[in-house]
């Protein structure tokens, strides 16, 4: 069976069980912070175990891919060296939410695997759950596997907690487990003839964990009972399919066939000789496969976090392509392979293809830079550390510069240490990595501190403020419950000064989510301000910054409060807008592009997406177009509140790292064109927007790119700057618009012809003002001697030149330079009767050193260049002196 067949199999299976197949989620989970990749099928339902989140089933099956490496679940450092690790991986799950619970898993579990994947009885053995001085023993898990599957006693083995109770964390959802092992034959014992799945790992590979979710655990390590017990189960595909497929490793399964294939074609050897470089290509196999999976989700090489983790790998792969002798980028040669081979079941890898492959290029060709930066200073350190004289250790201090500066793999630095018999002060390093972390806290807080009154903000005592600017944008009859003046509380604002007002309800909104704040005025009966900006010091407060234009408005008292509306409508148009360039980039440029920061403002919008090289123009007016398509259809905005999960399942597009509430505002605009959760205020329609132009893309970091864009009355202003300039450039040319290019060219061409004359008019004179210096040459021994600089020639002029000197000499020595940058050159032209005293190639050699370069020719006429022009003249001088010495020896 293939692993596609397998993977079906094991959804249909539980589909014809009623459950709903859902689909994997991406690796970044959209709103778990706590999670930096997904590494169990359950991740996606965490919520739903604990029952703080409902969904329309209760039974669940999923394909999920995982990524584990880091945190409680890390595989990283076995990848390679075992038959059964990996970073990437597919875990097949069954759930229930509060639904069946131990027998019918186990009984799921048993047929599926007996019955549908034909795996023999007897080569099956089961674990369950001892019991730990908290939770008692799973003897129900027991009595069931014994007495209603009959599974013989001698195969049930009872174990800890270490083993048979799972956790997703430190904290939430866990249980006792029961897993199901396979025993590969005795052949591969390693602990004896009569070894079990608890003492031979070499033998026995452990194929799917049923977990027993009863618990949450708390931070303070407690365990909660669950509201209702769950199934959690997981099954590693790749060990599946090794068993289904009669093999004893996963990278002997068609999952990695292509992609091993592939990495040892590039490295011109055989997978499966050697196995030193067996390890290497598992790696780079494996990694590659990683690669593929978070580009795909939007993941970026980057200093930190995800993206930190991503370029780690890379980096190893690198490492291990390396040492199997491969120097230059490789990467998108093996990736393809993965891309080929899982695109069909997770499409969101084609749709990136030429992301992967990109960013395996850049990342190899910075890593390259990095690599040899750093080596280039290490080398250096290692040099001064041999000539001391006490045993060579290189401080910690330096270790972290090469780390901190270069992003120099510590690893790799220990590898060459150890070639080296040098040693490396690695708690120094630690120290000085602690303190770069302290420095990062400490500034952290510092900006916290900026914000001091924000904390005097939250104790402000009012009540729960309605926001209004959904509806309408103007309030009648609001009151004032907290007026502030330089973050103080007082009792009333008056005319000339500045401070805050708070009001019960407003339809003001609060600088969030890239857009900025509202503006506009609050009236009383007794006073005036204009609301200079409003923003949000905590959730549910929104705070009008505000200037007092005449009388005063009380704390207690009633005001009107209206938004400007044409700037509202300006930032709605831009905010819509937003929304409708992000699903184009997706569309255009791909999937992998995500949202980074945004700027919503009344002039213009701003928006900053993961991509990795700049757009074509192409592209761009793609984008464009596609955008203004979505604003002429005229289609209506509509917004809704929703549970998260269904949000999600709708792909609607949330940021990564935020975290949102179990009820959610959804946009959705252009038919479905674009689904976002979004608290900003937008257009009815999109056509509203009116005509969306982009007017800049730039790179902003690594990885970042940046776009700015107009809508609406700013796009008209636009049009009118372009305009203005296009008109100042007929005025000043005399021509008309359609004019203007061909004007600027036909000018252009006109100078560039003026400036060849120019310099065809220098050279003469210059050609003439050596010939006529040409008539008082220098004597050396009585040989005529004739040095001369002549920038302003080309290479053939110089020779040309040459020669006619070497004419009116008669007899005699020619020695020309001509500099152009860097570069010099040097041409000796020497006479009939002089060759065999004065070989012209033996003198531009000698000279030649001088310019650091070398030359070659005939005897009478030769040639040199060198890279050290600022020695020209002094070559030249040399003449007369190489002159003189030749002539003296020959005589
Ligand atoms: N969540 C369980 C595991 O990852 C099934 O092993």
């Amino acid at each position: 069976m293939n692993s596609r067949e397998a993977r079906q199999t094991f959804l249909e299976f539980f589909a014809q069980r009623d459950h709903r197949v859902v689909p994997s989620s991406p690796l970044v989970l959209p709103g778990d912070p706590t999670l930096l990749f997904a590494n169990a099928g359950m991740n996606q339902f965490k919520d739903v175990f604990t029952g703080k989140e409902r969904r329309d089933y209760t039974r669940a099956a999923s394909s999920q891919k995982c990524l584990r490496v880091s945190g409680k679940h890390n595989d990283l450092e076995m990848v390679g060296f075992t038959a059964r690790h990996q970073t990437l991986f597919e875990m097949l799950g069954n759930f229930s939410f509060g639904d069946y619970f131990k027998r019918e898993a186990i009984a799921y579990a048993w047929e599926l695997l007996t019955r549908v994947y034909a795996i023999p009885e007897d080569r099956l053995w089961v674990t369950v759950f001892g019991g730990s001085e908290t939770v008692p023993p799973d003897d129900e898990a027991l009595a069931l596997w014994r007495d209603e599957i009959g599974v013989p006693a001698g195969r049930i083995l009872r174990r800890g907690e270490q083993d048979n109770f799972w956790r997703m964390g430190e904290v939430g959802p866990c249980g006792p487990c029961s897993e199901i092992h396979y025993d590969l034959g005795a052949d591969l014992a390693s602990g004896g003839a009569d070894s079990t799945p608890a003492t031979d790992e070499r033998r026995y590979v452990e194929i799917w964990n049923l977990v027993f979710m009863q618990y949450v655990s708390q931070a303070n390590g407690r365990l909660v009972p669950l509201p209702a017990p769950s199934i959690d189960t997981g099954m590693g595909l790749e060990r599946l399919v090794s068993v289904l497929q009669g093999r004893r490793s996963n990278y002997d399964t068609d999952l990695f066939a292509p992609v091993l294939a592939a990495a040892a074609r590039r490295a011109g050897v055989e997978y499966g000789r050697d196995e030193r470089r067996d390890v290497s290509l598992r790696v780079i196999a494996d990694h590659a496969r990683a690669l593929c999976f978070l580009v795909a989700d939007g993941v970026i090489p980057a200093n930190d976090k995800r993206g930190y983790v991503l370029r780690r790998l890379v980096r190893r792969a690198i490492r291990h392509g390396r040492k199997l002798g491969i120097g230059e980028p490789f990467l998108h040669e093996i990736t393809p392979a993965v891309i080929d081979s899982l695109g069909r079941v997770y499409p969101e890898l084609l749709a990136a293809r030429q992301a992967i492959l990109e960013v395996g290029r850049l990342e190899e060709e910075r890593f390259s830079e990095t690599l040899a930066a750093g080596l280039e200073t290490l080398e250096r350190k290692f040099e001064e550390l041999a000539r001391e004289p006490a045993p060579a250790r290189l401080p910690g201090a330096e270790l972290f510069r090469l780390y901190d500066t270069y992003g120099f793999p510590i690893e790799l630095a220990r590898d060459i240490a150890r070639e080296r018999g040098v040693e490396l002060d690695e708690a120094g390093f630690e120290e000085a990595m602690e303190r770069q972390r302290a420095r990062a806290r400490a500034s952290w807080r510092g900006g916290e501190d900026a914000l001091g009154s924000v904390a005097a903000y939250r104790e402000l005592a009012v009540p729960p403020i309605r926001f209004r600017g959904y509806e309408s944008t103007v309030v009648e009859g609001a009151t004032v419950v907290a007026a502030l003046d330089g973050g103080r509380p007082v009792g009333v604002l008056a005319a000339g000064g500045e401070g805050e007002l708070v009001l019960d309800e407003t339809p003001f909104y609060a600088e969030a989510g890239g857009q900025v704040g509202d503006r506009g005025w609050l009236a009383s009966p007794e006073g005036r301000a204009e609301v200079l900006d409003t923003w949000r010091p905590a959730a549910s407060l929104i705070v009008h910054r505000v200037r007092m234009v005449e009388g005063r408005i009380p704390l207690g008292g009633a005001v009107v409060a209206e938004v400007d509306v044409a700037r509202r409508n300006a930032v709605r148009r831009n905010h819509t807008a937003t929304h409708l360039l992000h699903a184009a980039l997706r569309e255009v440029v791909g999937t992998h592009v995500k949202q980074a920061g945004s700027l919503v403002a009344a002039d213009r919008l701003r928006f900053d997406f993961s991509h990795f090289s700049g757009l074509s123009d192409r592209a761009l007016g793609d984008v464009e177009s596609l955008v203004n398509q979505k604003v002429l259809e005229d289609s209506a905005v509509e917004t809704e509140v929703a549970d998260l999960d269904v949000a999600l399942a709708r792909g609607a597009m949330a940021l990564f790292g935020e975290k949102y509430g179990d009820r959610v505002r959804v946009v959705t605009m252009g038919d479905g064109f674009s689904v976002e959760l979004c608290g900003g205020t937008h257009c009815e329609r999109t056509g509203e927007v009116g005509l969306f132009k982009l007017t800049e893309e730039r790179g902003i970091a690594s990885g970042v790119r940046r776009v700015e864009a107009v809508t609406g009355q700013a796009s008209l202003e636009t049009f009118r700057r372009y305009q203005d300039t296009v008109r100042a450039l007929e005025r000043l040319l005399s021509a008309g618009r359609l004019g203007i290019v061909a004007e600027v060219e036909r000018r252009l061409e006109a100078v560039r012809a003026l400036e060849r004359e120019l310099a065809q008019r220098r050279v003469r004179e210059e050609i003439e003002a050596i010939a006529r210096r040409a008539q008082n040459p220098q004597l050396v021994g009585g040989i005529k001697v004739l040095t001369e600089r002549a920038d302003a020639l080309s290479p053939k002029e110089l020779r040309e030149l040459a020669d006619s000197l070497r004419r009116k000499l008669g007899s005699g020595v020619v020695v020309l330079g001509r500099a152009e940058g860097a570069r010099a050159s040097l041409l000796v032209a020497v006479t009939q009767d002089l060759v065999a005293r004065l070989p012209a190639v033996e003198l531009v050699r000698s000279l030649a050193k001088i310019i650091g370069g070398g030359g070659g020719g005939r005897p009478d006429l030769a040639e040199a260049g060198g890279k050290d022009a600022a020695r020209l003249d002094e070559a030249l001088q040399a003449t007369l002196r190489e002159v003189a010495r030749r002539v003296e020896s020959a005589g």
